[in-house]
């Protein structure tokens, strides 16, 4: 008999065959198995799926007055559905070339290699021409666009900027984690094997670590004796780090070597920390002011710096803000100071705990996916831009040093990912989204995404259809069996594309001969080819799962710039000045007011301290979900169990909240300019005043679809963010700088 499993983006579970169906269950070599995932096959068979393949009547009918998000659909079959999407790209291709599709098709979708949304309609479109694309993430938009200039672009990944754990365990004697909430670690892309972050966590403090968590809530702090917590406002951490960064320098404790022979720059950032270069100086007094931690706790937390090895690991959501380059930046330039470059355990660090994957010590499975050929159109945008490319067709878009100039978009392409979930000022997009001629959305549920679609194909979820999952940092691979036949009328991606592509006349080339069973066979093939230990494919198959650590040797130990911190000359880095750029002339040379040329102190137009914060006197940041994957899920199991008055649940200060009147369980109505939404209240002693928390994935209703400035139901917190980006030089996504106020709404 073989094993059966199922993996996911938060976990890889164990599927066994009950009376009532299939029935999921953690995985036994995983430590800690993520309990939403264990509500997915809810999904199977939920009225929230898309039957059969949709038309909107507005589209169909040719009506210029319908309104996208508030028509009706009109069932249609596959063969016409997928006519109608070929003749369009045909359409718009010919008449305004394939610049005028846009694919960059962002999201997450679901694990599996073969049957990855994105690479197939990625495939299938470049055999078409090609499509404008997007670059980045917005999970780490700001740092991949702007680590570069300061540590070169090996230094651009979301797993390129860490010690491993085990080093950690070893050697820190001091962790400082700015923005870490352990319930991010349930998930990374692609696959969990184990979750073992919270091991290593707590291995370091058993050992004596000690572990100062800096957020605005005290409730980030895991439960240890060894672990503190101190409170900070919302994008403020510059502030307090450049406190830090004063009193090293005021005390002569620069670590001469390091700054010396791995930086260049130095003496422009020491001018401004010291406030010879513009009259203020950057002591912990001024930080106190900006930060809301008190001087003496500042000076604390300065003296925590202060032993042989301390690491500042900044989680990816202090660079999801205004100005979130500078943290960043800051924080390099700290670890300099200190002597930490290079140090075992020390230095610095970016998204420890913010996934799974980061600082696993293990040599990278990299699996290759399905190819997605060469896409023959040179424009792109970054991927937080995607509603100023719909609202500015011709128009530009100044990014990192260039001027973009932006496609006039006709069609919009999008499988796997949900916008309507993902972007910022959702009804900005809302109103921009309305230009394009043809919206095509491949999606398994009725999101709002697939609402706002003129042609919805109905694809089917990762348990209706065999795959391959890897997890890269865990060198878990799996055999995704199928539990279910698909849903209705719902196709994979890859049927879906073949058809669009039989319809273009490129199907030979996209599917090259092969069927599904044979593209998994051929996808195995070449892991085999890396990795020569794995099993062939028949056995794969039967045990469902393997693991490639049982050849292994000891866990692959990284310290992070230990070639370069040893040997600066023999190993420079790829920047300019082949150092660590503290002042960075290229960037001086972009000449952007919102990213200096060193780190500073750069106050977002929403925060707590600045203007705005008269009228909207509540910062609100929108974190992960820890009961879901972003969007998906929220239909199903612990994310419906958690809602509070039906709505996604906002955690407010006590204090906060009886100021305006607001009890536990409450219906609230959080808004701004730019928008409202409704959420059930949670009250918290540990959050401190003036800080909401309202996760993201709530699905997207707005309450009158026709109304472009309409109250949002559901509680989706980017009714009311932001959609100004970090800053010019990455347009990274800057979802966590956003001021709001809250009512209690009868
Ligand atoms: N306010 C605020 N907003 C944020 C953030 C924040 O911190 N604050 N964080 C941002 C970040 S970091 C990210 S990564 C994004 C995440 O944004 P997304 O990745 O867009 O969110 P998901 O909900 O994962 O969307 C994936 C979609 O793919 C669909 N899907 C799943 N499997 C398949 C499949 O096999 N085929 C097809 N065609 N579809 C499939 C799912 O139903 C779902 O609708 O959100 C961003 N948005
Ligand atoms: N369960 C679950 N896990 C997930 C995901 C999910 O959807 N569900 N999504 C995954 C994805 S796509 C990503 S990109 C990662 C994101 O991981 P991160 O970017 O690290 O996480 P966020 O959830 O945005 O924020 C985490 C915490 O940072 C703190 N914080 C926010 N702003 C600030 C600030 O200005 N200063 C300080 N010091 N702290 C601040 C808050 O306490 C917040 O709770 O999470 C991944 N993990
Ligand atoms: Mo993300």
């Amino acid at each position: 008999m073989s094993d059966h499993f199922f993996a996911t983006h938060f976990g890889t579970y164990r599927v066994d065959q009950t009376p009532e169906g299939p029935r999921l269950s953690g995985w036994q070599a995983d430590p800690q198995p993520t309990a939403f995932g264990l509500s997915y096959l809810e999904l199977a068979r939920h009225r929230c799926r898309v039957v059969q393949p949709m038309v909107r009547r507005g589209w169909l009918e040719g009506n210029a007055q319908s309104i996208r998000g508030a028509d009706t659909f009109v069932p249609v079959a596959w063969d016409t559905a997928t006519q109608f999407v070929a003749d369009e790209i045909d359409r718009i291709a010919g008449n305004y070339g394939n610049r005028s599709i846009f694919a960059g098709s962002y999201g997450w979708a679901s694990a599996g290699r073969f049957h990855h949304a994105q690479s197939q309609i990625k495939r299938m479109l470049n055999l078409a021409g090609g499509f404008t694309a997007s670059r980045h993430s917005y999970s780490y938009g700001t740092a991949s666009a702007f680590l570069p200039h300061v540590l070169g672009p090996e230094y651009a990944g979301t797993n390129a900027c860490a010690p491993s754990w085990d080093q950690i365990v070893d050697h820190t004697d001091c962790l400082m984690a700015f923005g870490m909430r352990l319930t991010n670690a349930q998930c990374d892309p692609g696959g969990v094997g184990r979750h073992t972050v919270e091991q290593w966590l707590g291995r370091a403090l058993d050992r004596g670590m000690r572990l100062i968590v800096v957020s605005p809530d005290t409730a980030d702090r895991p439960d240890h004796p060894n672990a503190e917590h101190l409170a900070i406002r919302p994008n403020t951490d510059t502030a307090l780090l450049l406190a830090c960064a004063h009193a090293f320098i005021r005390n002569g404790e620069i670590d001469q070597r390091q700054i010396r022979q791995l930086t260049t720059g130095f003496d422009r950032l020491a001018a401004y920390v010291t406030g010879d270069a513009d009259g203020v100086a950057k002591t912990p007094e001024w930080a106190a002011r900006i930060t809301g931690v008190r001087q003496s706790q500042i000076e604390r937390f300065i003296e925590a710096l202060r032993v042989p090895t301390s690491l500042l690991n900044l989680g990816w959501s202090l660079q999801r803000a205004s100005a979130g380059e500078q943290p960043y930046w800051m924080a390099i330039a700290l670890a300099a100071m200190r002597g930490q470059i290079g140090r075992p355990g020390g230095g610095f660090a970016f998204g420890l705990g913010s996934v799974n994957s980061v600082g696993q010590p293990v040599r990278r499975l990299k699996a290759p996916g399905l190819d997605q050929g060469h896409n023959p159109v040179s424009d792109f945008i970054p991927v937080a831009a995607i509603a100023d490319l719909l609202a500015n067709p011709g128009g530009a878009l100044e990014y990192n040093g260039q001027t973009l100039s932006l496609p006039d978009i006709r069609l919009v392409y999008w499988a796997g990912g949900n916008p309507f979930h993902h972007h910022q000022d959702l009804n900005r997009l809302r109103h921009a989204w309305q230009r394009p001629e043809t919206i095509i959305v491949h999606e398994p549920v009725w999101t709002a995404t697939a609402q706002h679609a003129d042609i919805v194909l109905p694809s089917t979820l990762p348990f209706e259809r065999n795959d391959i999952a890897v997890s890269s940092h865990d060198r878990t691979i799996v055999f995704n069996r199928a539990t279910h036949a698909p849903y209705a009328d719902a196709r994979d991606d890859h049927q879906i594309c073949t058809m669009i592509a039989d319809h273009l006349g490129v199907a030979d080339k996209f599917a090259e001969q092969r069927n599904t069973e044979d593209w998994l066979a051929y996808l195995y093939a070449g892991y085999r080819e890396k990795f020569p230990e794995l099993p062939d494919y028949r056995t794969f198959r039967q045990k469902g799962i393997h693991t490639l650590d049982d050849e292994l040797e000891a866990p692959r130990s990284t310290t992070l710039l230990a070639e370069f911190a040893e040997a600066p000359e023999a190993h420079p880095l790829s920047t300019p000045s082949g150092r660590i750029e503290l002042f960075s002339e290229t960037i001086a040379s972009f000449a952007y007011g919102d990213c200096p040329p060193h780190a500073s102190w750069v106050a977002p137009k929403e925060w707590l301290g600045g203007e705005l914060a008269q009228t909207y006197p509540l910062h609100l940041l929108s974190p992960q979900p820890a009961n879901r994957l972003h969007s998906q899920l929220d239909a199903v199991g612990a994310s419906q169990r958690d809602k509070v008055a039906a709505r996604e649940a906002a955690v407010f200060c006590t204090e906060d909240a009886v100021m305006r009147g607001i009890r536990e369980g409450d219906t609230v109505k959080l808004f701004n300019a730019r928008g409202a939404c409704l959420v059930g209240a949670t009250l918290s002693e540990t959050l401190m005043p003036g800080v909401v928390i309202l996760p993201t994935g709530a699905w997207y209703t707005p309450e009158d679809p026709t109304d472009f400035a309409s109250l949002e139901l559901a509680g989706n917190p980017n009714a009311v963010t932001q959609d100004r980006r970090a800053s010019r030089l990455s347009q990274g996504s800057a979802a966590h700088s956003c001021l709001v106020e809250a009512v209690r709404h009868e």
